[in-house]
């Protein structure tokens, strides 16, 4: 008999500015108790007290999907530079036009939401022309419903601790891109944070894995963001987002681990 699968949902705001955000699949048992340290964690926030909190919990009708998660490499590169270098070749890698990687590149530098600003959601980008397909560019598409089992949970926090990976920025984009690669159509993910403070990004690639990049940003630059490339004649633009919006996917395995590798840019 299958039970029940609860999708629980947590943004606080201050003052209309986003301050955390948070979202698990749980059975309905698990509901009161996560919802409840969503909140309190929204109420300890340590970028400043939340004015408002709102909490979603829905039942999950359609089938959840359960998959392993990505095998997760790291390249330790000497500066950001040769990071964005590094990206671009993992990108063509996995089938993105080389002049078309470079674009995404400038364009999460530059900020790609409307006037130079930071989105919320994640760009969809042509692998092939460059071209953007998000249907509303100011927004980009939000990647929502995923988690981990609790046991993969656990055992993924034990593993990356263990690995020195242990910052909660890790676990949480390993289970977006995790999905992510598993989208109908998908070629590769370009990211890294828009915190200041946290300069490692990724690319990801259903043949590559989680190819996490020491550096694609200088401290104290406050851009970032997401782009998902796809081949725009081989994908439902339609499918692929209702996929990445609703399609509930659960991760009850672990990939491999790799150790942290250097990596050093060669010419041209
Ligand atoms: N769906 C789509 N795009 C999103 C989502 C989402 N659910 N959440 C964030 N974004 C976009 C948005 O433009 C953010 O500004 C940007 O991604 C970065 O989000 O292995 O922490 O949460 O060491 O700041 C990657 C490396 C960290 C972790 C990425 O992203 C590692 C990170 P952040
Ligand atoms: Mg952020």
């Amino acid at each position: 008999m299958d039970t029940p699968l609860y999708s629980v949902r947590m943004r606080a705001s201050s003052q209309g500015q986003h301050l955390a955000g948070a979202e698990r699949i749980v059975s309905g048992a698990a509901v009161s108790e996560v919802t409840a340290a969503m909140v309190s964690r929204a109420m300890n926030c340590a970028t400043g007290a939340a004015e408002e909190i709102h909490c979603s919990v829905e039942r999950i009708a359609s089938a959840v999907r359960f998959e392993p998660l990505p095998d997760v490499a790291t390249y330790i590169v000497n500066n950001w530079q040769d990071g964005r270098q590094l990206a671009g070749t993992l990108l063509f890698r996995a089938g993105v036009e080389k002049d078309v990687a470079a674009q995404a590149v400038l364009l999460l530098a530059n900020g790609a939401g409307t006037g130079g600003s930071v989105m919320r959601g994640a760009v969809i980008m042509d692998a092939e022309t460059g071209e953007r397909l998000e249907k509303d560019p100011s927004r980009g598409v939000r990647v929502s419903r995923m988690d981990l089992s609790s046991e993969c949970r656990a055992e993924l926090m034990r593993e990356l601790a263990s690995a020195g990976l242990g910052h909660h920025r890790v676990l949480e984009a390993l289970v977006l891109a995790g999905k992510v690669l598993r989208a109908p159509g998908i070629v590769a993910e370009l990211c890294w944070s828009d915190d200041p403070n946290y300069t490692t990004g990724y690319v990801a690639a259903p043949s590559g894995g989680y190819q996490r990049i020491s550096a694609l940003k200088p401290v104290g630059d406050s851009y970032g963001g997401r782009v998902f490339f796809v081949k725009r004649s081989h994908v439902s633009l339609e499918g692929f987002v209702n996929y990445m919006e609703h399609q509930a996917v659960l991760f009850n395995a672990l990939g491999a681990i790799s150790p942290p590798g250097k990596w050093v840019a060669t010419d041209g």
